[in-house]
């Protein structure tokens, strides 16, 4: 069940995430029965979700958009959660199915928890492999290397794993998941309680970020990837719409350039839909905006601007390059975008 479902149920109890009740791991060998294969699995995201956002980001620094197919869902769920209203006939072209939900059954009949995304489906099956966001891009990094592309980084360097891990279980706790804590909290001491830790967590990694490049290391790794998919979502959906409005992210002068380098980093910011995430937030989680009115800011304009962050050294790929520009049928529209 995601964090819509618990929305839905809006009661005294604080908001909860579910695990990932599909935890099967694609990897070399293959020792669940998923070896990693070209072209096997079809990866299906919302650009609206930061969890998904991750695989996304992930699979273009990675280069794997030639083996691992991507589906774009419709940002707004309807009552059977994550639909293809975005493909001709509504239905996915690779996996002729009209709505997430279909994989799943096929993979579990009756499965009484929720659809989420990201979720990975075998092609040939149709059925869900594994809707485990916490796994899926660790897999991709260090699974799937004989298909990464030349010059792909190391996103997951073996000698920083324990700091990278350290890293991002307080970015989950308090960023990641602390401004959905906050959002749909049901009293006023839980929310304070919520708001106040992204923001003690967020001056705490500007500290970290104010001489350093990356947050781990020199280079780009997981850790900057799943702090950059909550940032670039602060000030369009956190600060409104989930309330975390201490301050914008703009406000921040060294989150904010951080999240500018990143965005303007091939493989970041050619992933991200503001119209899908600003879409999603505001029309699906009716239980704390009613009106479902989807605001007209922020200017996006800033996200272009220089950042000099260059200044700080650091080697954004390692060793390696950056990716190449993104498949055409993969392009965000103008209206998504600054
Ligand atoms: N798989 C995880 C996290 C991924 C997640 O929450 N994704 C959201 C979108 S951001 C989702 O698909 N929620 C289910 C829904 O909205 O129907 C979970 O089960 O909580």
């Amino acid at each position: 069940m995601g964090e819509s479902a618990g929305n839905a149920s809006l009661g005294k109890k604080a908001f909860k995430r579910s695990r990932s009740h599909f935890a099967d791991r694609i990897t070399a060998d293959g020792r669940d029965g998923w070896p990693v294969e070209a072209g096997r699995y079809r990866l299906v995201v919302s650009r609206a979700c930061p969890w998904a956002s991750r695989a996304l980001i992930s699979r273009r620094l990675l280069g794997l958009e030639g083996a691992l197919s991507l589906a774009v869902a419709d940002p707004v769920q309807d009552d059977r959660s994550w639909r293809f209203t975005l493909d001709p006939d509504g239905r996915d072209p690779v996996l002729g199915i009209r709505f997430l939900g279909e994989a799943y059954d096929a993979r579990e009949k009756d499965y009484p928890g929720g659809v989420s995304v990201p979720a990975v489906v075998d092609v040939p099956s149709g059925r869900l492999v594994t809707n485990d966001y916490q796994q899926i891009t660790l897999d991709l990094a260090t699974e799937w290397t004989a298909l990464h592309r030349e010059g792909a980084p190391d996103l997951y360097p073996e000698r920083l794993r324990g700091e990278i891990d350290e890293v991002v279980a307080d970015v989950y706790e308090d960023v990641n998941n602390g401004v959905y804590r906050a959002g749909f909290a049901t009293g006023q001491e839980e929310y304070e309680e919520a708001c106040a830790g992204v923001f003690r967590r967020l001056e705490q990694l500007a500290g970290r970020l104010a001489d350093r490049r990356y947050l781990v290391g020199d280079t780009i790794t997981e850790a900057d990837i799943r702090l950059f998919t909550t940032l670039v979502r602060f000030d369009a959906v956190y600060h409104g719409h989930f309330k975390c409005n201490r301050w914008k992210l703009a406000e921040n002068q060294v989150l904010w350039a951080y999240a500018r380098d990143l965005y303007q980093t091939p493989g970041f910011g050619d992933t991200v839909d503001f119209d899908h995430i600003k879409r999603h937030y505001y029309q699906v989680h009716t239980g704390i905006n009613p009106t479902a009115i989807v605001p007209l800011g922020p200017d996006l304009a800033g996200w272009l601007t220089p950042h000099h962050r260059e200044r700080l050294g650091g080697r954004p790929f390692g060793e390696g390059t950056a990716p190449g520009p993104v498949p055409e049928d993969e392009r965000v529209p103008a209206h998504g975008r600054p």
